[in-house]
């Protein structure tokens, strides 16, 4: 966890306040940490989001703030573009990152006020709304070029290679795990078809490679709380060169169980969200879509979910190395819940 001391020395670093603003946790992140800072100047609250980023996962902290300026500045330069563009604040040196005593990157943003992101179940119009601003904000990444884009974490989607690791942490079984999950890891070989399809279209070349989101999770899109109107599409780190499968079937994954991912299930998959998903993503990158990926979105769809419980499946037996857990089968408890929306597809 992250140290108060640590906190303060950062805060300085950015806003040199007189006061110790308040700060407070906020987001359900699996991977950086996010605390809200607030100032109170005049008798008002002014509010900033500080995030720690997680250099063990992004090991390269320069290469995702490169991504995010560029696609700030291709964004900001679009008159039209409907969204808030979330760009990051310098410190007071000039830097988007600081370093703390402990060698931790930190990074400020933007706070938006009376918004919510949708974790928690959302019905159809939320999720027509939040597919609506991930199609526009795809669109307006369209002429993106991805060679200016880096790659923050290689192999993000790379399946085969995610399959490969999963053979070896079952056959190293490191923490001792594999014997209390035969069952799933059985339905992961029955589901690697799918897998094995996604990537043979990618290595065609039928997909066009894009500049995605790669996390449109509930959590990553920003509503007004009053309008219910989208107001930003956040957390940027993963924005790579890839497909808009993976962007859609994210969507899919995260919006439609009837559950949320981190609690037991049974789960379910709400079919009037998934319909007012596709109705939301269609209506938004009709204009740019080609043929091949509108008929493959359901395949991303089957395909990220596949891949993220073979992720939770993983991590679980790598004695939870990756994603933060807040009890001790967690990983386990979301690859579940996963697999039972991969049979429900
Ligand atoms: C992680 O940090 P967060 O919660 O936005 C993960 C995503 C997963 C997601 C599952 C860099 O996203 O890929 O889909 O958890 N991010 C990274 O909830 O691995
Ligand atoms: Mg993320």
């Amino acid at each position: 966890m992250v140290t108060s001391d640590s906190l303060e020395f950062i805060v300085q670093r950015f806003f040199n306040p007189d006061d110790t603003p308040e700060t407070d946790p906020v987001g359900a992140g699996n991977i950086n940490d996010t605390f809200r800072v607030a100032f109170e100047q005049a008798g008002k609250t002014h509010s900033w989001l500080l995030q720690r980023l997680n250099h063990q996962v992004f090991t390269d902290p320069e290469a995702v703030m490169h991504n995010i300026r560029l696609v700030a500045a291709h964004l900001s330069r679009q008159p039209d573009f409907p969204l808030a563009v979330p760009a990051p604040l310098p410190g007071l040196d000039g830097r988007l990152l600081q370093r703390d005593a402990a060698g931790n990157y930190w990074r400020v943003f933007p706070f938006f006020e009376n918004t919510y992101a949708p974790e928690q179940l959302p019905d159809a119009a939320v999720a027509f709304e939040a597919a609506s601003a991930y199609g526009r904000f795809l669109g307006a990444l369209r002429d993106c070029s991805a060679e200016n884009i880096r790659e923050t974490i290689p192999g993000f989607h790379d399946t085969d290679r995610r399959w490969e690791q999963f053979l070896a942490t079952v056959r190293e079984d490191p923490a001792g795990r594999v014997i209390g999950v035969s069952a799933e890891i059985k339905l992961l070989h029955d589901l690697k078809p799918v897998f094995d399809e996604v990537s043979s279209l990618k290595r065609s070349g039928a997909l066009p490679l894009r500049v995605v989101h790669n996390d449109t999770k509930a959590g990553n899109v920003l509503l007004d709380t009053a309008t219910g109107k989208a107001v930003a599409v956040i957390d940027w780190d993963t924005i790579m060169p890839g497909t808009v499968l993976s962007d859609f079937g994210d969507m899919v994954r995260s919006f439609t169980p009837d559950v949320v991912e981190d609690v037991a299930g049974p789960v379910h998959l709400r079919k009037e969200i998934l319909d007012a998903l596709t109705h939301g993503f269609l209506e938004t990158t009709e204009d740019f879509l080609t043929d091949t990926e509108r008929r493959h979105l359901l395949l991303g769809a089957r395909w990220i979910i596949g891949e993220q419980a073979l992720r939770f499946l993983t991590d679980y037996l790598a004695g939870d190395r990756y994603y933060k857990i807040r009890y001790p089968e967690h990983n386990l408890v979301r690859a579940r819940n996963q697999l039972a929306l991969f049979a429900e597809l």
